[in-house]
């Protein structure tokens, strides 16, 4: 008997409404123990309420991942699992004729993702977006994926011969503990917390055979190196050094064992991302020598002592502020070890140089102590950003490879997740405005693009409703007055304005959009921004001065002064560079304010997201508290609720999820024409929907159902033979799926 099932569908129209039969329904879901239920899809009814019991039911039976339609979820375990990442698992999903019937896992997304590219005629990029808030496993999963494609994607033949390709894949993979020791620090939310967004493309030949990567990053959190919130702390590699130096090194570096660092908040605790060793034997993997590597630590270490020089006010104003005693062998060993000398240094940091008048005179003009902090912190951050590119760039050159050897690529986006502490900054606006571009991707890519080409193709559809983030985004980007625009429009005017005024401009000039909170009762001046994830207070203060993240241009010239190699390389000398001092007065207002670039960069990378085929993959924190068997049903559900997964569900139980091109589905399909001719013949004539002179993959599932209930009931009724594997397969291609029993 055949029987044909449905997606039970709030979107379907008269398709939706052949209803499941009673004893299926049961066969389904009434039978199956919730935990068991390997797609939410279906779960009945889908509510936020039967998709939270489902997840819950299985993260307490250790099932961390759930399909969700076109979507995979992701739980954070919190604890160590590691027979869900072994070679032999990762070559079962890899080998399998079809991974999407074994257990939901990101194994599945990353071989779906390996033969999308391959089965295509016209190959397409592919990209997997792993997004979540922060800590919920994001770096973790891109992590493992990547582990996954070195393992696959080493030797289309034997998984024996992959030692052959090792070093590449290996020094991909060194990639990972280099730049997250640099780029990635403890938070409140997130102990391994990414401090910078990472794109990664992995690139593969025509055989699709890895041959290399290259890495994007995006907006470094550099403002950590000298000013850390409490209860967090400042990037792992500082501690790294300070815990795993040896005791030559300790020596020259002035590290002695428990030496103190205002720049070193926390030390004491130890995490497991601490361990010096795996970051030395990474760089050195990637091509980076131990002369470069203590080259590099010598300069933080040098970073760490200019955190320690301290400036105390000055009784006359005309005179520069002085270092306070206890800070002047603090200044003696920064200036030896970043190579610089030490009274340049410091009157660097206590004087101004400024130039006016038609002579264009140099003035030179002593530093209160709080300027003289700035220009400290300003320096120690010009460094380490510096070095964090360059890092970035040696990588590449060490993993990037040869434009013509390869020919597609499959990108990994991990970006830091949505963000809100009790203190949010510029850097939190950008974070949390990444994440909202690539929500309004997901929603414009799946829940609004796919709802329109049903609707375009000619089938009963009711739209499924979804919170589109569109009024969030105006609000943050939009043109002409927008809290992007307002915050460069202060920049750009360059004039003294108060925490206070930036509020009242923004709150006034922005308060129709239905995004901006109410801040009220705020005692600090800020703004709330009412985000998919959540509302965010952000404070004023200081974000017009970040936005313009100033660098005066004697530091430029004092690191260009350095008898450092590093530093030499990170600060070349410019043989024709104009005198630069400030004009009296005020400061040089920057080309490119730190929004601006951010919002080039992440337009960039939507651009590049567009030209691939996407693959989502939601994680989820089960808890805050960062602990193992805990789901806290609330938090999951604000989790839920901000990402739109029961919306998704909705549309994927009621939709085709999977899509094939015409090309692919008459070559997938070719046993069926064979098999029955004269019922298939419309398999390889292009199919007219609505005036659209093309296949469409809906159609195609649509006219395949009365096909294979036709073949398969003569099959059975004749026969009594096996429905043929292709044929097994063709029944799970679109909505529709059909029981024997
Ligand atoms: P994130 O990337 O999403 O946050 P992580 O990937 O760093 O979050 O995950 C946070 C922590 O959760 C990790 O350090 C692990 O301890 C744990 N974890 C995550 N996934 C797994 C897993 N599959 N198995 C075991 N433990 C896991 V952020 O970067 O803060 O947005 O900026
Ligand atoms: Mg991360």
């Amino acid at each position: 008997m055949l029987q044909q099932v449905n997606g039970r569908s709030p979107g379907f129209g008269a398709r939706g409404g052949e209803s499941l039969s009673e004893d299926l329904r049961e066969f389904l879901v009434g039978e199956a123990p919730l935990h068991q239920l390997d797609d939410l899809t279906k779960v009945n009814p889908v509510t936020l309420e039967t998709v939270l019991r489902c997840l819950q039911a299985r993260y307490m039976a250790d099932t961390f991942y759930t399909n969700a339609g076109c979507t995979l979820v992701a739980l954070n375990p919190f604890k160590p699992v590691p027979e869900l990442y072994t070679p032999e698992l990762m070559r079962e999903y890899h080998t399998a004729p079809q991974p999407q019937k074994l257990k939901p896992h990101i194994f599945t997304v990353g071989e779906q993702t390996y033969r999308n590219v391959k089965s295509l005629s016209e190959p397409i990029n592919q990209s997997i977006i792993v997004s979540g808030e922060s800590g919920a496993g994001k770096t973790w999963t891109s992590r493992c994926l990547m582990k996954f494609y070195a393992a696959v994607a080493a030797s289309p033949t034997s998984w024996e011969s992959h030692k052959v390709a090792e070093r590449i894949e290996q020094r991909i993979l060194n990639s990972n503990p280099v730049m997250e020791a640099f780029g990635n620090a403890c938070t409140l939310r997130n102990n391994n917390s990414s401090r910078f967004g990472k794109f990664i493309q992995l690139q593969l030949n025509r055989a699709q055979q890895m041959t290399g990567a290259a890495v994007h990053t995006y907006l470094l959190e550099k403002t950590r190196v000298a000013c850390q919130a409490s209860s967090e702390r400042n990037f792992h590699i500082f501690y790294q050094i300070c815990k795993g130096a040896s005791k030559d090194e300790r020596l020259h570096w002035h590290l002695p064992e428990g030496a103190a660092f205002s720049w070193l908040p926390n030390p004491d605790r130890t995490l497991e991302e601490d361990c010096f060793e795996v970051t030395r034997e990474a760089m050195l993997h990637l091509g980076i020598d131990t002369p470069t590597q203590n080259n590099i630590f010598k300069v933080l270490a040098g970073l760490l002592h200019l955190g320690n020089t301290l400036f105390a006010d000055s009784e006359d104003e005309a005179q520069p502020c002085h270092l306070m005693d206890s800070a002047k062998c603090a200044l003696r060993t920064s200036a030896s070890l970043l190579q610089l000398p030490e009274d340049t240094l410091l009157e660097t940091l206590q004087i101004r140089t400024i130039r006016a008048g038609r002579q264009k005179q140099v003035f030179r003009k002593p530093c209160s102590r709080a300027e003289c902090d700035t220009r400290r912190d300003c320096l120690a951050k010009l460094v380490y950003s510096r070095l964090f590119d360059w890092l970035v760039s040696v990588i590449n050159s060490s993993i990037c490879a040869d434009p013509d050897s390869w020919t597609t690529f499959i990108g990994l986006l991990d970006v830091y997740g949505f963000e809100s502490f009790p203190d949010n900054s510029l850097e939190q606006l950008c974070i949390n405005y990444a994440n909202e571009k690539l929500q309004q991707h997901f929603v414009a890519h799946y829940l609004r693009a796919q709802q329109e080409e049903y609707a375009m193709e000619g089938l009963e559809w009711s739209f499924v409703n979804y919170r589109d983030n569109q009024m969030c985004l105006d609000l943050i980007e939009g043109s002409p007055i927008s809290i992007c625009s307002l915050i460069n429009e202060e920049c750009r005017l360059n004039r003294p304005s108060s925490a206070a005024q930036l509020q009242t401009r923004i709150e006034g000039a922005l308060a129709g959009s239905p995004c901006l909170g109410h801040s009220r009762l705020s005692r600090e001046p800020s703004f709330i921004v009412v985000h998919y994830a959540g509302p965010v207070r952000y404070h004023t203060a200081g974000l017009v001065e970040k936005n313009k993240d100033p660098v005066p241009p004697e530091l430029t010239r004092l690191l260009q002064q350095s008898q450092d190699p590093l530093l030499l390389a990170l600060f070349p000398a410019d043989p024709e560079e104009k005198t630069q001092e400030e004009p009296l007065g005020q400061s040089r207002a920057p080309a490119l304010t730190v929004v601006s670039k951010f919002k080039a960069s992440l337009e960039q990378l939507l651009q590049v997201l567009h030209s691939t085929t996407p693959h989502y993959i939601r994680c989820i924190k089960p808890n805050s508290q960062g602990q193992a068997q805990t789901f806290l049903q609330e938090e999951v559900l604000s989790q839920l609720e901000a990402c739109g997964l029961v919306e998704t569900i909705h549309i994927s139980a009621a939709g085709f999820p999977i899509r094939l091109s015409h090309q692919n589905f008459v070559e997938r399909y070719e046993l069926l024409r064979r098999l029955h001719p004269h019922k298939s013949s419309g398999l390889c004539s292009p199919y007219r929907a609505k005036g659209r002179s093309e296949w469409t993959p809906h159609v195609e599932a649509a006219m395949l159902l009365p096909l294979l209930q036709d073949i398969l009931h003569t099959l059975t009724a004749t026969t009594c033979a096996e429905p043929p594997e292709a044929m097994a397969a063709s029944v799970h291609c679109g909505k529709t799926k059909v029981f024997m029993t």
